[in-house]
């Protein structure tokens, strides 16, 4: 059978509209307005967002993309980020806002007002520069999700050093790598943080990594958990340096391209990435969209983005979107059931969070917790709630709309990535009519499109790559050190477009739904079929959590759907016979039609992912192929592959 013209199958037909609530859609910060005016002068639109902002120097050029794809943003501009998001809020008369409630795991607290928070980075400003560190350093950050994180990444940003933050929960090896690459000179971390109930040492993991990379020349070091750390001569205590520093620091202006920080991204195989962020066109996106999608207002709004700020959505959406807008934000330390499972709610309760952000895989995890735990809190405060990191299934996204915010709140499903530094396309919660499953449409000065594999934009009702067609002031600038592998990465797929590595597919509408990453797609008797319209197929069965699908080499299709599937809490014993797998390849078929019908379903405890909450369906493969499993590296608990490996017996087949 040839390869059929069809670029990417389009099978998920779904009709549900969400249209914004009429107060919001009245009152919203960003109106229908803002397309036609983004469209009719893109890079004046841009000048515009720029100006949120306080500027020590102003720009000659809005652009200068004469050195395509090396982007320059406000060039000739001057500004300080750790100003723009602390000091500047102080000045205007608003010190006494809280910038965090911070919830440590265990239960205890801190409130940080953006007066506290300016004394506190000004001291980190000093102790970096006693420690020797300078304008154009790099530092590494590995730490926990407590507010001396924020505090380390914002006293870079104030003295021009480049912070590289690295998960907390990679290994020595990961961490080692990430140093090296960037060369940076100190590391700051903390003796741990808490995990599940207990104390999660971080020092032994730096100790570990430092042996041998002479560019390190101190190590800084928070108590958190009070637990015995091992001392050597490079190490310094926070509460030592940092502390007895003064409270005064003048931020230093910046050239708008200063590089701000490297986020390695986790690529499956070779050397990390590490993906550059500037200065001014990063902290003009990350204000604008923070201020746009959430429709923040800075005066009532709690905001709460649930990431860790390892992940890029800490980095934009916890750390310098927010910061920069004024918001008052949580940040909590833990993991959402210690040490119960209705933890996030309690706290959406307790702060009277009004807008919160989290990731499809915490969404899909409660829906298998049930129902009947986010009930027991009163979540009325809430007004918009966004999803970021994987494609929301419809269902997913109904249930999130439902349970969580009470059929009245707009779900925002954001798509961006570590390299587009923020959100590119998403609903407007006071403008867009939602369609659950969607991304919708680029935000307002952003300029993206479905191809085929010739670079032409497929019609509406068609799928293909994802492409960016313009350059976006936060794009990243270069992969840290490797030009070449920056151009031949992102932008040589497609002549003069940014590809992004995902399907997609345009509707009948023109609003864009992600259908996961290409290398993903499954060839089908000739036709390309995306993993995510069979997932969510599958978790639109009402006894279906969560479900992960791969391709696997097929002697007759040659390659054939396996699924593995998560059933609900409430779904009963029933779930492991044989008549259950087949009602669930019957109802894959009556969503999708007979293509998409899995050969094989396997039900699993859980689903290998990474830190950031994305099903690594690599492992999947190498299950499904009967292989011995690859790099488990970045997977964020290792064991969960032993947990699949059990169950394999019972994998059934072809009926
Ligand atoms: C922010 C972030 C990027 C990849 C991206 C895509 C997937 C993120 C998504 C989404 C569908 C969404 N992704 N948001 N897919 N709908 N709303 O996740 O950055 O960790 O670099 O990952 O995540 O595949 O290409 P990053």
């Amino acid at each position: 059978m040839s390869e059929s013209q069809e670029t990417l199958s389009n099978l998920l037909q779904e009709t549900r509209r969400f249209p914004p609530p009429a107060e919001l859609a009245e009152s919203a910060n960003v109106k229908a307005d803002a397309y036609e005016r983004a469209d009719a002068d893109r890079l004046g639109f841009w000048a515009e967002q720029a100006d949120r902002l306080a500027w020590t120097k102003r720009w000659d050029e809005v652009l200068d993309w004469s050195n395509p794809p090396f982007a320059k943003w406000f060039v000739g501009g001057e500004l300080n980020i750790a100003y723009n998001c602390v000091d500047r809020h102080v000045e205007n008369g608003h010190g006494d806002r809280v910038a965090y409630h911070w919830e440590g795991e265990p239960g205890d607290t801190r409130t940080l007002t953006y007066a506290d928070l300016q004394t506190e980075v000004a001291k980190a400003a000093n102790a970096l520069l006693e420690l020797g560190v300078r304008k154009g350093d790099r530092v590494a950050i590995y730490m926990p999700m407590i507010p001396e994180l924020p505090i380390s990444m914002l006293a870079c940003a104030r003295i021009g050093a480049t912070h590289s933050v690295v998960f907390g929960g990679f290994s020595a090896d990961a961490l080692r790598t990430r140093i090296e690459d960037a060369e940076a000179k100190l590391v700051i971390t903390a003796d741990g943080g808490y995990r599940r109930g207990k104390p999660s040492a971080l020092k032994p993991t730096v100790d570990e990594a430092v042996q041998s990379t002479p560019s390190i020349e101190k190590v800084l070091v928070v108590r958190r958990t009070g637990e015995q750390v091992e001392q050597h001569e490079r190490d310094v205590w926070w509460h030592d340096v940092v502390d007895r520093q003064s409270a005064e620091h003048k931020p230093e202006p910046l050239d708008s391209e200063h590089p701000l920080y490297i986020l390695y991204t986790s690529g499956t195989t070779g050397k990390p990435k590490g993906i550059l962020h500037t200065t001014g066109g990063y902290l003009t996106q990350v204000a604008y969209t923070h201020h746009a999608v959430f429709d923040l207002k800075p005066e009532t709004d709690v905001y709460w983005c649930s990431a860790d700020i390892g992940w890029v959505t800490g980095h934009s959406y916890i750390v310098y979107g927010p910061l920069a807008n004024g918001a008052t934000s949580v940040m909590y330390e833990g993991t959402p059931d210690t040490p119960h499972r209705g933890r996030w709610w309690e706290i959406i309760q307790k702060y009277k969070v009004s807008i919160f952000y989290t990731a499809p895989t915490a969404i899909r995890t409660f829906m298998k917790w049930g129902d009947d735990i986010p009930a027991q809190y009163d979540l009325s405060s809430l007004r918009v709630i966004g999803s970021v990191g994987e494609p929301i299934n419809p269902e997913a996204y109904v249930w999130y709309r439902e349970h969580i915010g009470a059929s009245r709140c707009p779900v925002v499903d954001t798509w961006w990535q570590t390299e587009t530094g923020a959100i590119m396309i998403s609903p407007l919660p006071g403008v867009t009519a939602g369609k659950p499953g969607a991304a919708m449409r680029p935000l307002p000065g952003i300029s993206a499109d479905v191809v085929d594999d010739q670079a032409r934009p497929v019609p509406n009702g068609g799928g293909g790559f994802l492409t960016l067609q313009e350059p976006w002031p936060s794009m990243l600038r270069t992969i840290w050190g490797d030009d070449e592998r920056y151009v031949k990465t992102y932008w040589s797929r497609f002549e003069g477009l940014y590809f992004a590595g995902d399907g997609a597919k345009k509707d009948e509408d023109g609003d864009i739904w992600l259908l996961g990453r290409v290398d993903d797609v499954m060839l089908v008797s000739g036709h390309n079929i995306s993993t995510t319209e069979v997932e969510s197929a599958l978790v639109s069965h009402p006894k279906v959590a969560e479900s992960a699908v791969v391709g696997a080499t097929d002697p007759v299709t040659g390659q054939a759907i396996v699924a593995f599937v998560i059933p609900r809490g409430s779904a009963g014993e029933d779930v492991e016979g044989e008549d259950f797998l087949k009602e669930l390849r019957e109802h894959v078929a009556r969503t999708l039609g007979p293509i998409a019908k899995p050969r094989q379903i396997m039900i699993v405890p859980e689903l290998p992912k990474t830190r950031s909450g994305k099903i690594m369906r690599r492992l999947l493969r190498d299950v499904a192929e009967n292989r011995s499993i690859g790099d488990v590296t970045t997977l964020a608990d290792s064991t969960v592959m032993n947990l699949i490996a059990e169950k394999l017996p019972s994998a059934k087949s072809e009926d």
